[in-house]
Formats: structure tokens, C-alpha cells, sequence
């Protein structure tokens, strides 16, 4: 063996020794920096308790024998009054350390409503049912349509309002954080049915919605843009799902000279223009149905612009002469995508993603955002439109 390599080999060592030392010193530090747990903590139903910890090291948050997180902190909430036992386990370099207290959750005083409590925005897409579900009157502005989608949506007795086409979105939000705890956590309300003469099971006039969330970790009561996150639903992985998905729709001129189809229902096939992101252009047809605008009358821009995340088109025509067109519905993670009293109206918290699509860990919800997901027309059914009929907390009774 070369003699200078023999020579160098001590000298590594000792850097070696000193790097070692010197980085368990620090990390020692820092675990002498966690105070340990409190005896015990005190939270209401359905707020956050928040606990830091915030040392280096694996860190596992249980309640008996149940993991409950491995964050540096935990954001802990429940929907029952009851006492849960926590355990927080702190490896570092080899050693553990095991802290023990509790958590008391309490009855809030008052009480909190399972459904929509507040509705922070309304923007439809053009379709057949916007400006009449709900009802646009002359002079009504963007003020009073948004105070009519909140005489909808908000309470037990809520009535549906339609999102028309691609796009259109409405804002709700509850008086409590939605606990996301195991299984689907919260019901979207919609007008999907079963199609009785439909060939394919799970399909009929379904409709699917995309659905956002946000938690309030601020707690300002509003959702910030940077709470936002998309409920990723059963087709959010597949390359038949377009993201960032763009669309303007641009006011038509009423007056004009309609263009009719070679369908009898087919009053205008050049009604309103339309141009995406994707290098798209286009006219979504108006039909003998629906004699109103399609374009919401209180919207006064010559176009405006709608997006987000965009399904496959899921309408086809079963009949293969036009009379049936059927909608299928998506597996799991849609508003109006399946019947009300279906386990797939059911949406479990833990399915959000962040924008690149990672799945994140959120203790609950506060806000909802429902956009139409397709941008489709079915023959003459007309646009595909998401209608949102209410939504309620699944663990309030
Ligand atoms: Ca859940
Ligand atoms: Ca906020
Ligand atoms: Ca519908």
C-alpha cells in the first residue's frame, strides 16, 4: 500500500470524530430544547388543538395503539367528547424518548349546524340554467345573485343552484372545522340519478364537479389562496385529466341572426364563442328549450374566464341516434356524480392534494369549492353542468 494513503487515513478519522461530536452536541441541544408534554390539554369538539414539538428526530404522535401523525407538530381534532390517551415517541440518533399526557375534548357550548352556514362566492359558467337557478331579475348584480345562492345553499332546507359549464364554481363554507378523521368526512349535495334504461351500471345524469378545500390554519375566517387544496378524485391521476385548464366564454349578442343546427332543437349552433387554453375555439349550441341567455346576464365584460382541473368527457350517446344520452359517473372524489344517497356523494378529506399533487394531512375543512369538471355538450341535453344542492358535516347528527 502507497505510504501517503496510510498517512492520510488518520487524518480523515479525527475529521471524521470531530464532525461526529460536534453534530451530537448540537442535536443534543435541541432535544433538551422540548420541554416535554403538558399533563393534559383541553379542546372543544371540532377545534384544533394544536401541539408543537419541533425537535429533530422521527417523531410518532399515537393515541393508544394508533398512530395519529409523524409530523413535528400535531394538530389534533375530534368530533366526540371523550378523553384519548397520547403518546409522543422521539428517536433520535438511537435513543428514544417516550412522553405521555392526554387530551380532553369537551361539548362546545352552543351548537354547531352540520350544513352550509356561509357562501363566500358564485360565479356560473354559461349554460341553460344560469340565470334561472338561481333566478336572475333586471338590475340584479353580482351582489344579489351570490345573496340568492346563499338563500340556496345554506341550511337543511337547501335548493339547488347550477354551476352550467366548465368551470363555474361556487364558495361555501361551515361554522366548525369538518374533523377529517378515517373514512369520508363530509356529503355533497347534487341532482345526480340513475338512467333507468341505462345499459352501463353507475351511469345517468351524472355530472361531475371538482371539488377544492381549504383548512383555515390561519384562522382569519376566510379562505386564503394558500389554504387551497383539490380533492383528488378517482380520474386526478390519469392523463385523460387536464390541469390548469383554462376556458373564456364570450357574451354573445342576443340580437343576432341565429345559426340553426341540423337538429330540430338546434335554435343556434353558433350562440356563444368559446376559446381554452388547449388551442381550442369553439360555439356551445343554444336549443329550443332554454329561450333565455346562457350568459350570466349580471356579468357585464364582453368574456370572462373560468378554470382548473378538467375531466374526460363522460356523456355519450347510448342510443347512437341521439334520443339517449347517458352520463357515467366517476369512482369516487365528485360533486353530483352520483345519487345523494350514494357512498360516492361521500368525500374523505385525506384524498387532498397539493398543486403538484402530493397528498397532504389536514386535521379538516372549512371551505368548499365546487367547479363544473367537463366541458362537454350532450346533444340535446345540452352543457354538462355540476348542480350543487347543499353539503353536510358526516359527523354531526
Ligand atoms: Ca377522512
Ligand atoms: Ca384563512
Ligand atoms: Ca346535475
Amino acid at each position: 500500500m502507497d505510504r501517503k494513503i496510510l498517512k492520510i487515513i488518520p487524518a480523515v478519522l479525527v475529521i471524521f470524530l470531530l464532525t461526529g461530536i460536534s453534530g451530537c452536541k448540537s442535536d443534543r441541544d435541541e432535544e433538551f430544547s422540548f420541554k416535554g408534554l403538558e399533563e393534559s390539554y383541553t379542546i372543544n369538539r371540532f377545534k384544533v388543538l394544536n401541539i408543537p414539538a419541533n425537535v429533530p428526530g422521527k417523531l410518532t404522535w399515537s393515541i393508544k395503539d394508533s398512530i395519529i401523525s409523524e409530523g413535528s407538530e400535531l394538530d389534533f381534532i375530534s368530533p366526540y367528547a371523550k378523553t384519548y390517551p397520547l403518546t409522543l415517541k422521539i428517536e433520535q440518533n438511537g435513543n428514544v424518548k417516550t412522553y405521555q399526557s392526554t387530551i380532553i375534548v369537551n361539548k362546545e357550548p352552543g351548537s354547531y349546524s352540520k350544513y352550509i352556514a356561509s357562501v363566500l362566492d358564485f360565479r356560473p359558467a354559461i349554460g341553460q340554467f344560469t340565470n334561472e337557478i338561481p333566478e336572475y331579475l333586471a338590475g340584479n348584480t353580482a351582489n344579489t345573485m351570490l345573496q340568492k345562492a346563499r338563500e340556496s345553499l345554506i341550511g337543511s332546507n337547501s335548493t339547488m343552484i347550477s354551476l352550467g359549464g366548465f368551470g363555474g364554481y361556487v364558495v361555501f363554507g361551515f361554522d366548525h372545522t369538518i374533523p377529517n378523521m378515517n373514512g369520508r368526512d363530509f356529503k355533497i349535495l347534487g341532482n345526480a340519478f340513475w338512467g333507468n334504461n341505462a345499459n352501463d351500471p353507475r351511469s345517468g345524469s351524472c355530472e361531475p364537479g371538482i371539488i377544492m378545500v381549504a383548512y383555515d390554519r390561519n384562522k382569519n375566517g376566510k379562505p386564503d389562496d394558500n389554504e387551497w387544496y383539490e380533492i383528488a378524485g378517482s380520474e386526478y391521476f390519469k392523463n385523460t385529466t387536464v390541469k390548469n385548464y383554462s376556458i373564456t366564454y364570450f357574451k354573445p349578442n342576443e340580437t343576432k341572426l341565429p345559426v340553426p343546427g341540423s337538429e330540430p332543437w338546434q335554435t343556434d349552433i353558433e350562440y356563444i364563442k368559446w376559446q381554452d387554453n388547449q388551442g381550442n375555439t369553439g360555439f356551445k349550441t343554444k336549443n329550443g328549450f332554454h329561450d333565455h341567455s346562457y350568459f350570466p346576464l349580471w356579468i357585464s365584460d364582453a368574456s370572462y374566464s373560468l378554470s382548473g382541473t378538467r375531466l374526460q368527457n363522460n356523456f355519450y350517446d347510448q342510443s347512437g341516434n341521439g334520443s339517449y344520452w347517458i352520463g357515467k359517473s366517476y369512482d369516487f372524489g365528485y360533486a353530483d356524480n352520483a345519487p345523494n344517497n350514494d357512498e360516492a356523494s361521500n368525500i374523505d378529506i385525506s384524498w387532498a392534494v397539493d398543486k403538484s399533487g402530493k397528498y397532504v394531512k389536514l386535521p379538516g375543512i372549512d371551505f368548499v369549492k365546487v367547479h363544473t369538471g367537463i366541458n362537454q355538450e350532450a346533444g340535446w341535453l345540452g352543457e354538462v353542468s355540476t348542480e350543487v344542492a347543499g353539503a353536510y358535516d358526516l359527523y354531526i347528527k
